[in-house]
């Protein structure tokens, strides 16, 4: 991908004149948002500069192999950064601090923003924003050869996790030529695919599968196509399972043929999540969710409500000849 000379400019000066530069990304942080936390806060490390990795909540156990995750921290002074990187992250409001340091947001540091969401909110001094590419780990990874950045083993494998998680494992329709031109490269420069792999999408803990079975076993369509599964509280109870454990699951109840989205509904601490999944090319989940106040991506999008899930049994009339009226 190719990047304006004057913003790669302002960016070098940026960084170079920087004591102390914070990188942020968006709260329940994914595969991308970590990956591209941490491979900047390596890539800073490489070139000298002092810097800190903050997310609002921590980093699921199934990232916890990217090197430096333990190195992410979930509160700081915001008055000793000069300079503010925020990634993966479309609105401030994703990174939850927000709130909680107003100064960031004030205008007397530097905001850099380094970006692929579609709806990416209008902020930052140097915005590095592309929709149309795959994941900000692609972006930071073309953007580290121009910087002339080494991009090390660790790195390789922070972009690298970022890059398959953004595109489902190279099946999304974001996945194009240069995605997987790019995973090249970052394997060619020691990526660990195996180790990625491994953690990322072959380690399924027991109250994990025991939740995914119970869910499963409620999925149906609804007469308007819709693949519906549920996960209510006593779900997470008798597994033992935690909310990150829901990961993965919906791409099951997304596999079910002819539907025209899925959605997944969970009951948490008195909140009903909605996880949308289409593999239609003429539905957009990001429309249906931003219904509800969520948001998210054209095939994948989500949103929460305050309240509670409850059961309601339809009972059905089935005649002779097969005519059937619900109750
Ligand atoms: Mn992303």
């Amino acid at each position: 991908m190719e990047f304006e000379a004057k913003l790669i400019s302002e960016l070098e000066d940026a960084i170079v004149a920087a004591q102390n530069i914070l990188l942020l990304t968006h709260k329940n942080p994914d595969g991308d948002a970590l990956g591209s936390l941490l491979a900047t806060y390596l890539m800073l490390q490489q070139v000298g500069k002092k810097s800190t990795a903050a997310c609002f909540d921590p980093a699921p156990n199934s990232f916890q192999f990217l090197p430096g995750a333990e190195s992410i921290v979930n509160d700081f002074v915001a008055e000793d950064f000069d300079l503010v990187i925020v990634l993966d992250c479309g609105d401030i409001h994703q990174t939850k601090f927000h709130e909680t340091k107003p100064q960031l947001w004030d205008g007397s540091r530097k905001l850099v923003k380094v970006d692929h969401h579609s709806m990416a909110a209008d902020f930052g001094d140097i915005k590095l924003v592309y929709p149309e590419v795959c994941a900000t780990s692609f972006i930071l990874t073309h953007l580290f050869e121009v910087l002339g950045i080494n991009i090390t083993p660790e790195i390789a494998t922070c972009l690298l996790t970022g890059i398959s998680t953004d595109t489902g494992s190279f099946k999304h329709s974001n996945t194009s030529p240069e995605a997987l031109r790019t995973a090249g490269k970052l394997l060619r420069c020691g990526g660990n695919l195996l180790k990625m792999s491994k953690e990322v999408y072959r380690t399924t803990p027991i109250p994990a599968m025991k939740l995914w079975g119970r869910i499963l076993n409620t999925v149906k369509q609804t007469s308007e196509g819709v693949t519906l599964a549920v996960a209510q509280k006593e779900d997470f109870e008798e597994s033992g399972a935690v909310q990150e454990d829901l990961a993965g699951v919906v791409d099951y109840v997304n596999a079910v043929p002819d539907a025209k989205f899925s959605i997944l509904l969970s009951e948490r601490d008195g909140l009903v999540k909605a996880s949308l999944r289409t593999q239609r090319e003429d539905v957009n989940t990001a429309q249906i969710a931003s219904a509800f106040g969520g948001g998210g991506h054209v095939k994948a999008a989500g949103f929460a409500v305050k309240g509670k899930l409850k059961k309601e049994t339809v009972w059905k009339v089935v005649g002779e000849n097969g005519e059937e009226k619900e109750f």
